[in-house]
């Protein structure tokens, strides 16, 4: 575990921004397009939308993220700074400013659980308030308030972002993105997009949901490293950004609906998240039909010829009747 004094410096910028006051929100906005890259689904992220911990160091920061499916798996990917275990803090961070500090609820700030909505309400808050999202916890050691990893059903989402010296919501943190000269994204949606409606507009109100309150486990989940993500043909070497951590998850993805869904993956701070529209679809691989061996195809041609030779060689039956004169 880091000591405090290192703690200190790491969060400093971000913990001072809880305490902002006077913010006029700005309206500006980018969506990234998706890309396709090897079957992959890629949403691309702003990289220059997560505050500096401290001066150069952007431990936060999201890249990207891409989701593929095959007949078998449905395979979510993630790249950016900071590692799926997270970064340990201590039990506080500080400003180093004011001096003012938050209690950090397990001494780390990590990923938040992933979200998947298939809903179609089209917006996160009445998906979650009717339990009707789909849940990932891949981040073991989060704040998410069900235990152990997996993929869940009619999950309702809550917020951590006060718990981990964290940005309220995307308005709040579009603001400091802003101020420090970032363009703020959800990868494939712009920061205020109207699917988060309730969480765009003041920075005192409306935390936004980011790790799962409850729901019913439906499913185990396999954790991926970079090595094995890139044989499944994860490749983001042709984006021109990139993190230094890259991992992800599959899953059986006879556990989803077929349609089209809206994944949200916010980090426990909210120092950082990203959305990406997808959608899954039938699978199915035709197998190549059997061709018969040479010895086979002969057995199979002295078997008909004796069907036919047995045919024709039938005795045939006399009838006899009887006249009477
Ligand atoms: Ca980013
Ligand atoms: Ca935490
Ligand atoms: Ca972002």
């Amino acid at each position: 575990m880091k000591n405090t004094k290192q703690t200190i410096t790491v969060l400093a910028y971000a913990s001072s921004c809880i305490l902002a006051t006077g913010i006029t929100l700005l309206t500006g906005q980018i969506a990234q397009a998706g890309q396709n890259i090897n079957n992959w689904n890629i949403s691309l992220d702003s990289g220059n939308d997560s505050l500096f911990t401290s001066p150069g160091n952007k431990t936060f920061e999201l890249y990207a993220m891409g989701t593929k499916e095959d007949e078998q798996y449905f395979y979510v990917g993630i790249n950016g700074n900071l590692p799926v275990t997270g970064l340990n803090t201590g039990p506080q961070v500080c400003n180093t400013t004011n001096g003012n500090c938050f209690n950090i609820s397990n001494q780390n700030i990590g990923y938040g659980d992933f979200f998947l909505d298939f809903s179609n309400q089209n917006n996160f808050l009445n998906a979650s308030n009717s339990h009707s999202l789909i849940g990932v916890r891949f981040a073991g050691n989060n704040d998410s308030k069900i235990s152990g990893t997996g993929i869940f059903d009619h999950v309702k989402a809550t917020d951590v972002e006060k718990q981990n010296g964290g940005y309220w919501n995307f308005g709040y943190h579009n603001q400091v993105v802003t101020q420090q000269g970032g363009t703020a994204s959800l990868g494939d949606l712009a920061w205020n997009d109207a699917y988060y409606a309730p969480y765009n507009g003041s920075w005192t109100s409306n935390p936004v949901p980011n790790v799962i309150e409850s729901g019913n486990k439906i499913g185990d989940i396999t954790l991926l490293n970079s090595a094995e993500l890139a044989n499944a043909g994860f490749d983001l070497s042709s984006l021109g950004q990139k993190g230094s951590e890259t991992f992800g998850f599959k899953f059986a993805k006879s556990l989803l609906p077929i349609g089209q869904y809206l994944a949200t993956l916010i980090l426990e701070c909210n120092n950082d998240a990203i959305a990406l529209r997808g959608e899954t679809t039938k699978i199915i691989v035709e197998r190549p039909r059997e061709v018969p061996e040479p010895s086979s195809l002969f057995g199979l041609m002295t078997t008909a010829l004796i069907l036919v030779a047995s045919k024709f060689c039938q005795p045939h039956q006399l009838k006899f009747s009887k006249h009477k004169n």
